[in-house]
C-alpha cells in the first residue's frame, strides 16, 4: 500500500528539523517488504496445511529450489532459512578456516558468519567505482593462513567476478560469493550464482525477493551441494545416520511460499523499482555533490537501492545532517554500510588497525545514504522526498549552521 504523499516544503526554515510537522505521518522505510499476490499465497498455506508437510525439504521448498536454480543458470540450489545461516554453512562446506579475506564495506553478517567460526576475518579495501573488494587489495591480503575470499556483490552490482576467481586459483584458495544482494543480477551476461565455489542469496524480508526469512545456497560444484545439503540438515546422510557435523538451517515450508509468491511478482517488482530510480534521478539531476549508485543498463539488475553518494565539500551539509532533515520528516533514509565492519565490534577491538588498509572503505561509509523504495513508495512519496532533499542541499549552509548551533537535534545513530 503507498503511504500518502507527504506534505510539500517551501523554505529550508519549515523543514520538520527545525520544529514543523513531519511531510509524513508515518514512516517511509528503506527496506518495506515487497509482496506479491495474497490469494496465491492463502492457497499456498491452505496446501501446506492440508498435506501437514510443513519443512523439512516440503514441496514448497523443492519448486522453489528448482525455479532459483534454474533463474541463476545454475546445477543445485539449497534453500536456508537465512542467508546468515548459508554463509555458515557455505563457509563450512568449503573448509575454509584460519584467515579469509573479506571486505568491510558489506552487512556485518558476512565477517560474523567467518568469525562466529572461528575464522579470521581479514578486511580487504573496495574498489571506489564499484562498491566491491578490489583484487589486489585482496591479493597484497593474502598470507599463508589465508584459505578463501568471501566477495560480497553490493547493491546486487557484481564483484570483478574473473579476477577474483583467477587470483583465487592461482593462489590456491576459495571463492564463496555473499549474493545476499544479488539474486536477478547478471555480469557480463552470466546471471549471479553461478561464481566462485558457491555464493548465498538471501530472502530476507528488505530484499527485492521475500521469503519473510530465508536464503539459498546456489552452486555447479557437486561435492560442495552434498555437503551442503547433509550440513543443512544436522549432518543427516539418512534415517538415523549424521556422517558430518551441520546445523538446523532449513526452510520451512511457508517461507518457501512466500518465496514462490514473490517470484510469480519478482517482474513487476523489478519494474517499479526501476521507475522509482529513474524518478529520483529525474527529480535530483543536478544537484550539486550529490551522484547515484548507477547500475549498467545492459546487465540485469533490480534497481532495489537507491543509492546516493553525498560530497560535503560540495554540499556544504554532511550525509548525517541530511540524515536528521529526512528523520525528522519520517523518511528513514539508511547509512548503509556504516561505518564499516572494522568499525563496530568485535572487529574493532580485534583489529584496532584496520582503518589503515581501508581508504576507500572510510571515504565511502561517510558518503552514502540510502533512500526509500521499493513497492511501497510510488511518485508521490519519491517527489516529497526530493523536494525536502533538494531543499536542504540548496540551502546547505544555513541549514548546517543552524543545526549545529540547535540543541534539540537528534544525530542519526542506526546504520
Ligand atoms: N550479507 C549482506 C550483504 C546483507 O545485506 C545481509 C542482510 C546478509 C548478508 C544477511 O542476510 P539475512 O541473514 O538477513 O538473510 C536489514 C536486514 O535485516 C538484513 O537482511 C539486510 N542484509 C540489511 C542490509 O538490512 P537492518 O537491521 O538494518 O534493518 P531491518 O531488518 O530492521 O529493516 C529495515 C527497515 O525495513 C525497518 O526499519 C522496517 C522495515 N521492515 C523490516 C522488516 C523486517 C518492514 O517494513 N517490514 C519487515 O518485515 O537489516
Amino acid at each position: 500500500m503507498l503511504q500518502t504523499p507527504g506534505q510539500v516544503r517551501r523554505q529550508w526554515k519549515d523543514l520538520a528539523v527545525f520544529g514543523a510537522p513531519p511531510a509524513f505521518a508515518s514512516p517511509l522505510h528503506v527496506g518495506r517488504p515487497n509482496i506479491g499476490d495474497r490469494a496465491r499465497f492463502l492457497d499456498r498455506i491452505n496446501g501446506i496445511l492440508d498435506r501437514a508437510w510443513l519443512t523439512n525439504d516440503g514441496p514448497c521448498v523443492k519448486e522453489l529450489e528448482r525455479r532459483i536454480a534454474a533463474l541463476a543458470g545454475v546445477k543445485h540450489c539449497m534453500a536456508v532459512c537465512n542467508a546468515t545461516i548459508g554463509l555458515e554453512i557455505a563457509i563450512r562446506a568449503l573448509d575454509l578456516s584460519g584467515e579469509v579475506i573479506v571486505p568491510s564495506f558489506t552487512f556485518v553478517a558476512t565477517a560474523n558468519a567467518l568469525h562466529w567460526q572461528t575464522i579470521r576475518p581479514v578486511f580487504a579495501d573496495i574498489d571506489p567505482n564499484t562498491h566491491n573488494l578490489d583484487p589486489q587489495a585482496v591479493e597484497r591480503a593474502i598470507t599463508p593462513r589465508t584459505t578463501g575470499i568471501v566477495g560480497v556483490h553490493v547493491w546486487g552490482r557484481p564483484c570483478a567476478v574473473d579476477a577474483l576467481a583467477g587470483l583465487a586459483r592461482r593462489r590456491g584458495v576459495k571463492l564463496l560469493f555473499d549474493a545476499a544482494h544479488a539474486f536477478g543480477c547478471s555480469s557480463a551476461g552470466r546471471m549471479v550464482g553461478r561464481f566462485g565455489d558457491a555464493e548465498v542469496f538471501s530472502f530476507h524480508a528488505t530484499k527485492v525477493l521475500n521469503s519473510f526469512e530465508g536464503g539459498a545456497i546456489v552452486t555447479n560444484d557437486d561435492e560442495v551441494a552434498h555437503r551442503v545439503r547433509m550440513m543443512r540438515n544436522f549432518g543427516f546422510a539418512g534415517y538415523d545416520s549424521a556422517v558430518h557435523v551441520g546445523v538446523n538451517g532449513k526452510m520451512t515450508e511457508v517461507c518457501a511460499a512466500m518465496g514462490l509468491t514473490s517470484l510469480e511478482s519478482f517482474d513487476g517488482f523489478v519494474a517499479w523499482n526501476r521507475t522509482n530510480y529513474d524518478l529520483y534521478r529525474r527529480e535530483l539531476d543536478g544537484l550539486p555533490g550529490v551522484s547515484f549508485v548507477e547500475y549498467d543498463a545492459a546487465e540485469r539488475n533490480t534497481y532495489h537501492y537507491v543509492v546516493l553518494l553525498i560530497d560535503e565539500a560540495q554540499t556544504q551539509i554532511s550525509r548525517d545532517r541530511l540524515i536528521d532533515v529526512l528523520h525528522a520528516e519520517n523518511i528513514l533514509a539508511r547509512r548503509y554500510f556504516y561505518p564499516g565492519c572494522h568499525r563496530m565490534e568485535p572487529y574493532r577491538t580485534l583489529f584496532p588497525n584496520a582503518a589503515s588498509v581501508l581508504p576507500a572503505t572510510e571515504r565511502l561509509a561517510r558518503q552514502v545514504l540510502s533512500l526509500p523504495t521499493g513497492t511501497a513508495i510510488g511518485g508521490d512519496e519519491i517527489r516529497t522526498v526530493s523536494s525536502i532533499l533538494r531543499l536542504a542541499i540548496e540551502n546547505g549552509p544555513q541549514v548546517s549552521a543552524t543545526l549545529d548551533g540547535s540543541a534539540s537535534v537528534s544525530v542519526a545513530n542506526g546504520a
